[in-house]
């Protein structure tokens, strides 16, 4: 009884949004037509960047405003063509396509037609036919308008999309970035100005996940909030559905397993459904099966005078449970242990694209590593990847994009306003997926910095208010005893990279400098830590022996240093491991940087490096100790 009133409370977190944002999947009543492919494509390279809105550019076709090129969508436009100055261009570019509707969608007014954008950075204005539809701050959640209305209003017309997107960051976007004027004419030409950020991975822009338009009736499943719990080996799914469009209707949600059979039933918009001889959901390499997802269906029937219309949504859902104590973090009240990845949304020419084959690559590249779970660093990536991890059983810290926040003047009221909005459209995009098991909502903030106390207090509470039951965290650089957000995180999250930004060639000093760092975090706060970041640069193909910085040797052997002490702390406090980086990944140009960050145990086109293997054998290793393998593996592992 206890455990259904804690998951009633848990489910009473309201978002402070009006609307849900479902993925958009098709169903017996839901349409859904992909708008990816080759889009025309103008950047605005008038002096104010503001030429467009000037002319009013979505008024017409694009093309009649002046020349237009191929751009692909999804895809960051930096990396497609030759010029430089698209490459580094910095504010609106915008795109245009036009799209055959089916005539039904018109004619038939009892359907809605709603436009999505899965993403595109950074701000984004959308019109339909010259009409404005929405706009939408931020470049890494997805946002979507009802244009059915206004497609009827004259079903002559085609529907032509234009989306304008600029990519500039200030000091109030997340992430926060300045642009700098340079107004010695000396040096520099009139008008020459650069944008300035913090972080360490290129400005990719465009419209980096698929658009579509998909079809509802015009009452609608609106959203669905699933929190889960088990007693024994009765799962308990806690679920409440939001219906827009009808004030009557009735409903019936059905709970479905792998096989298809249906395993319970409710008619009301929320409640518990109890699943007998429970399949818990297991993340990969701790059970023989892990993954498992029931399907949690839900018909909305609404009739009104002249007509019935039935609308069908279908949810995955995993039953599982996450918990911290001050030493462990448990997932079904089993201690797990993160041995995995920090990654980037990156790859060759198309930038931050979402791109299948990659997703897929990356996949099979995380399980022959052995990794059982990544941190979405350094923002939310695209739900068709959480979608996988829920499929595959791979852990996710979910990470904001609150990276780089470094200038005081980022910690403002106005910086953290958007950062509780962007919060509020993290969670309730990713709230049902049971491979999240953490928010992350910053990564290495100048946390030092007085105003950080009240803004990461407020954060953090914020957060977890709209998701009891997850724990929060921000990802923190070694600078512990200056911290002033870490006593309201969950768990501690720490980066370091002793041997390469401090006594560089010096790998002899690793242990003993992580064990300290170790020992004041925990000693401090009494909070389980994960090594959320560690690692070193290689050029591949690189060799020096004795080792030497940013050869193959070198990064190996910093890697064996920090394990021997993750080796000895795991067994008391230290919760996890997580490498920087999967693969090298895309900078802004600078001295530090050789075509990118190389600090990748894979190439960027996914190619191990010797650390790699090194990181294969621990990881099955770690897999072997404390958890239970595939069925499909042998240790030491899979071919
Ligand atoms: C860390 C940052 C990460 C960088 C990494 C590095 O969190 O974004 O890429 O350093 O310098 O501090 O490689």
């Amino acid at each position: 009884m206890l455990r259904v009133l804690w998951l009633f409370a848990a489910l009473d977190a309201v978002l402070l949004l009006d609307t849900g944002m479902l993925f958009p999947r098709e169903s017996s009543s839901r349409e859904l037509k992909e708008l990816n492919g080759l889009w025309a494509f103008r950047a605005d390279r008038s002096p104010n960047r503001n030429q467009g809105f000037e002319s009013a550019w979505y008024k017409s076709r694009l093309a009649e405003t002046g020349p237009v090129i191929d751009m692909p969508v999804p895809a960051s436009y930096n990396d497609i063509t030759q010029d430089p100055t698209l490459r580094d261009f910095i504010g609106w570019v915008w795109y245009e396509r036009e799209v055959t509707v089916p005539t039904r969608w018109i004619t038939d007014d009892g359907l809605r037609v709603v436009l999505r954008v899965g993403s595109a950075h950074y701000y984004s204005v959308v019109w339909v036919n010259g009409v404005k539809v929405t706009e939408h701050e931020g470049g890494h959640l997805p946002f979507e308008a009802e244009i059915g209305t206004l497609l009827r209003k004259d079903p002559t017309m085609p529907c032509r999309i234009t989306i304008a997107v600029n990519n500039t960051l200030d000091l109030h976007t997340l992430p926060p970035g300045t642009i700098q004027y340079m107004t010695d004419r000396t040096r520099y030409p009139a008008g020459f100005f650069v944008q300035n950020t913090n972080f360490d991975f290129f400005n990719y822009a465009g419209i980096h996940r698929p658009v579509l338009l998909y079809t509802t009736p015009k009452a609608y499943v609106d959203d669905i909030t699933v929190v889960t719990d088990f007693l024994d080996d009765t799962g308990l799914v806690r679920y409440s559905v939001s219906v827009k469009g009808t004030t009557s209707a009735t409903m019936k949600v059905t709970l479905i397993d792998k096989g298809g059979h249906c395993i319970v039933s409710s008619n009301q918009a929320s409640g518990v459904l109890k699943v007998p001889n429970v399949n818990l959901w297991w993340p990969y390499l701790m059970h023989e099966n892990p993954g498992y997802l029931y399907l949690l269906e839900v018909r909305l029937k609404a009739s009104d005078a002249s007509s019935t219309s039935e609308d069908v949504y279908t949810l995955p859902v995993g039953i599982r449970t996450v918990n911290v104590s001050s030493t462990q973090f448990f997932i079904n009240n089993k201690p797990f242990y993160f041995h995995g990845v920090n990654k980037h949304e990156d790859a060759d020419i198309r930038g931050k694209g979402l791109d299948w084959p990659l997703i897929v690559k990356d996949f099979n590249l995380m399980k022959w590593l052995g990794a059982n779970s990544f941190r979405t660093s350094h923002y939310p990536y695209a739900e068709e990847i959480l979608q996988m991890c829920d499929r595959h059983g791979i852990v996710v810290i979910d990470e904001s994009p609150g990276v780089g926040i470094k200038d005081i003047r980022s910690f403002g009221n106005a910086s953290l306003t958007h950062h509780l909005a962007v919060m509020d459209e993290l969670v309730r995009r990713d709230k049902n997926h049971p491979s999240v098991v953490m928010w992350s909502v910053a990564n290495e903030p100048a946390a030092e910095m007085p105003p950080a106390e009240n803004y990461f207090k407020t954060l953090i509470k914020h957060t977890k208010a709209l998701d009891p039951t997850r724990p929060v965290t921000y990802i923190t650089d070694s600078n512990f005893s200056r911290d002033k957000g870490a006593p309201f995180v969950d768990v501690i999250c720490v980066n370091s990279y002793f041997s390469w930004y401090h006594d560089p060639g010096h790998v002899e000093v690793i242990p003993l400098q992580l064990n300290t760092q170790f020992e004041d975090w925990y000693g401090k706060y009494k909070k389980p830590i994960i090594q959320s970041e560690y690692g070193a640069d290689v050029v591949p193909g690189l060799h020096n022996d004795p080792p030497v910085m940013f050869t193959e040797e070198y990064q190996k052997v910093v890697l064996q240093q920090y394990h021997g002490v993750f080796d000895q702390k795991r067994k008391k406090y230290v919760i996890g491991e997580l490498i920087w980086n999967f693969a090298d990944f895309m900078t802004t140009q600078g001295i530090t940087r050789v075509v990118g960050n190389k600090k990748g145990i894979f190439t960027r086109q996914r190619q191990p490096k010797a650390a790699a293997f090194i990181l294969k054998e621990r990881y099955w290793r770690l897999a072997n100790e404390t958890g239970t393998l595939p069925l499909w593996t042998k240790y030491p592992c899979p071919l």
